[in-house]
């Protein structure tokens, strides 16, 4: 696919820049096969994920979230990275010690792109831990864990993710803002930026003087901000700007 003016400018853009950061939301893995959480066919059996992804409905129905989750990891499992995700692993190869991904997303599909530099700020889908004690077995699991009570202090397993309610780990959410506040160049891809805190991170960089590149089939609130705004799938623009 042939790039327009804009594209070309925007590369030109990230080429020049010595630091940049990326902020990626579930619309980057959208081409992948993985329902977006607001787009249509994003909920599952008719919950939404604002009422499932919450430590209430955990102490509730353990077993109904573990589902959820289960049926989730199946699912992302079978997906492959797409060609976003790919453009994104190659700038970073580029760019190096200059680079941070920041991402919302739990599918454990950038790090599967290759992906090194990386913080996953709500977690990642595929990684158990204890409620209790915080420990977990370690390793990526693809399925519900065949026991769902923590072996050193009896508590119970859940996902390693963030739900609605519960406070992002201080130290990665301090060093994604940190980036942000420091970087030259802020790429937001596939985000409808309505998560807080993490959609604080383009209002820092713009307030850091960064310019701001956003690719987004829907308009945002950040549009209206952005140096360059594409609006088009990721698979289409990242290889033009990024890959
Ligand atoms: C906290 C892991 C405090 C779990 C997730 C009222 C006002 C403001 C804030 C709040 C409020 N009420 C409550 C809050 C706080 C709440 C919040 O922000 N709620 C929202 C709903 C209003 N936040 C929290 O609860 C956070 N914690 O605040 O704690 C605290 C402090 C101290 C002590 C105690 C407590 C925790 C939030 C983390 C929740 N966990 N995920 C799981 O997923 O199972 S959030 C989850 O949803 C994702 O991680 C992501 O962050 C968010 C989804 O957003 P997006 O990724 O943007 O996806 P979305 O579907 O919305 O948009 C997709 C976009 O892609 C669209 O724009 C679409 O156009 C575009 N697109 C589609 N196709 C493509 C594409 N783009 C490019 N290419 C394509 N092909």
């Amino acid at each position: 696919m042939d790039a327009t003016p804009d594209h070309r400018e925007a590369r030109a853009r990230v080429e020049s820049a010595e630091s940049i950061v990326v902020f990626t939301g579930a619309g980057i893995s959208a081409e992948s096969g993985i329902p977006t959480y607001r787009g249509e066919g994003g909920v599952w059996r008719q919950y939404r994920a604002e009422d499932l992804a919450t430590m209430d409905a955990f102490r509730r129905d353990p077993d109904l979230v573990w589902e959820w989750y289960g049926e989730r990891r199946q699912a992302m499992a079978e997906c492959d990275p797409g060609p976003g995700h790919r453009a994104l692993a190659a700038l970073e190869r580029r760019v190096g010690d200059g680079f941070l991904l920041v991402t919302q997303n739990i599918d454990n599909l950038h790090r599967r792109a290759g992906s090194e530099r990386i913080l996953e700020i709500h977690g990642n889908a595929f990684r158990t831990v204890c409620s209790g004690c915080g420990r977990g077995p370690g390793g990526y699991e693809t399925s519900v864990p065949s026991t769902t009570t923590c072996v050193h202090c009896g508590d119970r397993l859940r996902p390693d993710v963030v739900w609605f309610g519960e406070p992002l780990d201080p130290t990665v959410i301090g060093a994604a803002f940190q980036a942000a506040a420091e970087c030259q160049v802020l790429l937001c891809i596939g985000s409808s930026l309505l998560v807080r805190p993490a959609a604080s991170l383009p209002e820092i960089a713009i307030e850091a003087g960064a310019d701001i590149i956003e690719v987004n089939p829907e308009p945002t609130w950040l549009t209206a901000r952005a140096r360059w705004s594409f609006q088009e799938q990721a698979g289409r623009a990242l290889p033009l700007i990024a890959g």
